[in-house]
């Protein structure tokens, strides 16, 4: 073991023993970001136990949106509230896996003007809350999660063990994120060894796909450009695309892997027309070419080789690939790699 009898986040040994103790007899909300993924899923849910378990007097989950269709066996057990028709009163909130309130709601901001913790592992997190417990070094908030659980004496049940594995497998795409490090998957050996079941989680991840997702890749594959001698690679989908295949919102991730996954491909992108704007994922397949300063110049943040933005301004798709892919060159040719 990577860890022996030492603590796994001594610097925040402190820091969250106190946040639980804090939360002992208190209401809390654990609220995680919009259109949730694996990670912000897993993270909500066993934060919510483990707040429970400390003696909080009533702990809620919170997410704008639904819990997508791939994380509900996982998150079985654990009730979610929609975050924007949620009365915060008397209860103070805690958020994870976002980098920015206002990835929680658009509305979260005003309501919630100062949550009591952050807990995050993104490096964009600006400090937002009245406690922080930021970890870029994690590869997954729920790598963060499960190493403070185990360094405060906590004993987390079956179901809370594969929800943490589920946020680290879905984070490090089954442990080959160059996030990945080997504190990763010694924590991932712990929670293996507490219950999780790395073959449960792989059905629940890789083995239960709906056909309307992968007619949406198909239609993704299929509007594959490249540029920059094939060191660009993006696809778009439209809001046609969404009706044709009957695909939802959350079917959109992991996409973009599939650009990434070509030989020459280093900066890959999935671009999604919105209501008023578009979505954008960016990944790089080498952390020095930074997706989250191109994201950051469309108003969005995340990880050095992934990132995503929400462009609301009215820009149309088509108006802006051109845009996109100006950025995406200047970043190419600055990139010494
Ligand atoms: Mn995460």
């Amino acid at each position: 073991m990577v860890f022996g009898e030492k603590d796994i986040f001594p610097e925040f040994k402190e820091a969250f023993g106190g946040l639980l103790d804090y939360c002992k007899g208190r209401k809390i909300a654990v609220a995680g970001h919009m259109r949730p993924d694996g990670d912000c899923v897993s993270s909500t849910i066993a934060l919510v136990w483990a707040l429970r378990e400390c003696g909080a007097s009533e702990v809620v989950a919170l997410n704008r949106d639904s819990v997508p269709f791939l994380y509900r066996n996982i998150a079985a057990g654990t009730e979610f509230i929609k975050t924007d028709s949620f009365d915060f009163d008397g209860f103070e909130t805690i958020t994870v896996d976002c980098a920015d309130p206002k990835r929680v709601s658009d509305t979260f901001s005003e309501r919630v003007p100062c949550p009591l913790a952050s807990i995050d592992h993104h490096v964009s997190n600006n400090a937002f809350a009245k406690t922080n417990i930021i970890c870029p070094d994690s590869a997954a908030t729920a790598e963060l999660l499960a190493g403070m659980f185990f360094d405060a004496g906590l004993r987390p049940p079956k179901e809370v063990c594969n929800a943490l594995f589920t946020g680290i497998v879905t984070d490090t795409r089954s442990f080959t994120t160059n996030s990945t490090r080997a504190e990763t998957l010694a924590v991932a050996a712990k929670l293996a060894a507490a219950g999780a079941s790395p073959s449960y989680v792989a059905e629940q991840l890789y083995q239960r796909e709906r056909p309307e997702k992968l007619g949406l890749l198909a239609a993704y594959l299929k509007s594959l450009r490249f540029g920059y001698g094939g060191r660009l690679c993006y696809g778009i989908l439209r809001k046609a695309d969404f009706d044709s295949t009957g695909a939802l919102k959350e079917d959109t991730d992991g996409l973009v892997d599939y650009a990434r996954s070509i030989n020459g491909v280093r900066l890959a992108a999935v671009l999604e027309e919105i209501s008023d704007g578009v979505k954008g994922s960016i990944r790089t397949k080498s952390p020095d070419m930074r997706a989250d300063l191109l994201a950051a110049k469309f108003g969005g943040g995340g990880h050095k080789s992934a990132a995503g933005f929400s462009l609301r301004d009215g820009t149309s798709l088509d108006e802006f690939t051109g845009v996109f892919e100006k950025a995406a060159g200047e970043l190419l040719d600055n990139a010494d790699i």
